[in-house]
């Protein structure tokens, strides 16, 4: 019965989407003025593309995936936090120093809040940043070639979730924490948390030729929980807004401890201000230690740097770093407007959605009319700050994004909604179910100075029964509105992977024409290259057996390989000779404890494999490659520790031994 109702409210709904908007110019397959269907605006025929690329976050798969829209369809899984056995990134010896951190090998993260770089304000193209929240961390992915290039632990943070978010010219990639935790880290009693615990905000400069990251430094602010936060832009560039919650400090049933405070913060930090304090000399290096991994692009292979100190301003000690905004019960997201001048706080126990003027902000702060401080940090007072209220828009508000022509989004987690609303006039203008229950959403560009406000992707934490059901675990549901009318309409509903939490997208055109379609061969400094199939080899040190191998349509050279003894531990060091776009090969061996191995043409991968029996073991290419995939394999033959059989490999019955 239930279900009946639903069916029927949502045909209805359906049916009211589809009699409703005229929905603006399309930009593919060229414009007839005439009314498309909804299915007709998420279609991108058949050999067509689509006109966004969208990042959305794995949340707790730990990885990135490509999502074209309007059509929903999944272009790509980039591994960052994650080990995926499909590439083989995490499990081949170039690929782990990745998971480096100083808690030891981290082979999974949970991902949140993908952000593009930004030049004047808008997306740019050339990378994508995303936190890992559970152990502290930033990845960088290029988009040249989509994989992660660099990962960089943020120390004295815990729960790194009000990150990472891109400023307008990509001057830093900002971290904050979302626990507060003993700085330095020490053992303490957990009720002494109170005006003990510690938070630490981290400014992550990012170099503009490379996108090289380095932790610049970290400003340290009271003890509460920072959930989210986004740069300033345009006359508010230069500043950064964090959501708190827990401003009640409490340490125990925090659904019930951290929802006292009528208010808790905004906090505002002035980060030019703290590069004049950097730049005179000021602030703390203090003694930490973290891990900085970076993809070597000539060998494509991760290396480690440990690096023992951060630089660190005492928010309280330097005057006019920070401030703390009153604002909306337990605000989740954080959010500012295209011109800077509005920051949303999304108050998720509130009835009202809350905006700042950052005008006002500045106004208050230069008369210096204080409501009082704690820790030290000037407090702000709510009315005089206060642009407007979205008077009650909807039941639990968790983000708010804008499209460029003067509106707002807003996601309501409770009553399960998108809301749109005017910015200036703060009245609501249209309002959309969502099926169910919205966190995030995205409009290209949403947090940049030039949103492209065409679609809007929202993606929901609850699923039920949108799809066929599977069993009690459920792909997550993102939807896709078209908004380019008055009224939203909803176009597409497709099934996501983990859970995303944001997503950021931008203009094909931005992205597709610096993609790379090979790596050079000429190019590639790895150790372990073959250039020339005639320089494949093995050679053994110790117990260790390096295999020198090359791949192309359709053998492995050599394919043949004896004299490898069980106790060894054999590296496969594979090249892919190809140099032809779209010629992956794979490989993979009987019993191996780790993962196959996907290599692109041009690039050199290791994989490593122990035999615990003697007998001939196969191997093969796992990617079918050509009429002739199932020809790519070979064979290596393992003996007792005691054998005689001498090392050596072929190809065709040439056999070559080892010196
Ligand atoms: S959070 Cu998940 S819905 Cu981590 Cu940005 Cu709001
Ligand atoms: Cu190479 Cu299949």
């Amino acid at each position: 019965m239930k279900k009946t109702i639903q069916f029927l409210s949502l045909s209805a709904a359906l049916l009211s989407f589809v009699a409703c908007t005229p929905g603006g110019g399309s930009s593919k397959g060229g414009s007839n003025g005439s009314k498309k269907s909804a299915a007709e605006k998420a279609y991108v025929a058949p050999g067509e593309l689509d006109e966004f690329y969208a990042f959305v976050s794995g949340g707790f798969s730990g990885q990135l995936y490509t999502y074209g829209l309007p059509s929903g369809r999944l272009l790509k899984v980039t591994p960052v936090f994650s080990q995926d056995p499909q590439t083989g990134y995490g499990y081949s010896e170039e690929s782990k120093a990745m998971f480096n951190t100083s808690y030891g090998f981290v082979p999974w993260d949970d991902s949140h809040h993908p952000d593009i770089s930004q030049t004047n304000g808008e997306t740019d193209g050339r990378w994508v940043f995303i936190n890992g929240n559970n152990t502290p961390r930033i990845a960088r992915i290029d988009l040249t070639d989509f994989e992660t290039k660099e990962i960089i632990e943020i120390p004295n943070s815990a729960g790194n979730h009000s990150s990472s978010f891109v400023t307008e010219n990509t001057e830093y990639v900002v971290a904050g924490t979302r626990f507060s935790v003993p700085i330095p880290q020490r053992d303490m009693p957990i009720e002494e948390y109170k005006g003990n615990f510690k938070a630490s905000m981290s400014f992550i400069s990012v170099d503009q030729e490379s996108g090289e990251m380095d932790l610049s430094f970290q400003i340290r602010v009271p003890g509460y929980n920072y959930d989210l936060g986004h740069p300033g832009r345009d006359k508010s560039h230069g500043w950064f807004f964090f959501t708190t919650y827990n401003t009640e400090e409490s340490h125990s049933l925090q659904e019930v401890n951290a929802s006292k405070n009528d208010k808790d913060y905004v906090l505002a930090i002035n980060w030019k201000k703290a590069e004049e304090y950097i730049k005179a000399g000021k602030g703390v290096k203090e003694k930490t230690r973290y891990a900085h991994n970076r993809v070597n692009e000539k060998t494509h292979t991760s290396e480690t740097t440990w690096k023992e100190e951060v630089l660190v301003l005492e928010a309280a000690d330097f005057p006019g770093i920070a401030y703390l905004i009153p604002s909306a019960k337990s605000p989740h997201g954080c959010d500012v407007d295209p011109s800077g001048q509005y920051i949303v706080s999304n108050g998720k126990l509130s009835a009202n959605l809350v905006v700042h003027d950052f005008n006002k902000i500045i106004d208050v702060i230069d008369k210096k009319d204080f409501d009082g401080e704690a820790y030290g940090i000037p407090v702000l007072n709510y009315e005089k700050t206060l642009a407007g209220i979205v008077e009650q828009p909807g039941i639990g508000p968790l983000h708010t994004e804008f499209d460029g022509k003067g509106y707002a989004y807003t996601t309501f987690f409770i009553s399960s909604e998108v809301v749109k609303w005017k910015v200036g006039t703060w009245e609501v203008v249209d309002r959309q179910p969502t099926f169910y229950s919205p966190g995030h959403l995205c409009i290209p560009g949403g947090n940049s100075r030039k949103p492209e406000g065409k679609y809007l992707l929202a993606m929901n934490k609850i699923t039920k029964d949108r799809y066929l059901p599977v069993g009690p675990e459920l792909n997550q549901s993102a939807q896709i509105f078209d908004i380019s009318g008055d009224k939203m309409e909803l176009i597409l509903d497709f099934p996501t992977i983990g859970e995303p939490h944001y997503a950021s997208a931008i203009s094909a055109g931005r992205v597709a024409p610096n993609t790379k379609k090979i790596y050079r061969l000429a190019d590639n400094e790895h150790p372990y290259v073959v250039k020339n199939a005639n320089d494949a080899r093995v050679e053994r040190k110790g117990n260790e057996v390096h295999v020198y191998m090359t791949m192309i349509r359709s053998h492995f050279t050599p394919d043949n390989i004896e004299g490898v003894k069980v106790g060894d531990k054999v590296f496969f060091h594979i090249t892919n000779s190809e140099q032809d776009y779209d010629l992956p090969h794979g490989f993979s061996i009987i019993g191996m404890n780790n993962s196959e191995l996907l290599i692109v043409p041009g690039r050199t991968t290791t994989i490593t494999w122990e035999p615990k029996t003697e007998g001939v073991f196969p191997f093969y290419c796992t990617d079918f490659c050509s009429a002739l995939h199932q020809e790519m394999s070979g064979y290596v033959r393992v003996s007792q520790p005691s054998t005689d059989v001498p090392l050596r490999w072929g190809l065709d019955g040439e056999w070559k031994s080892a010196k």
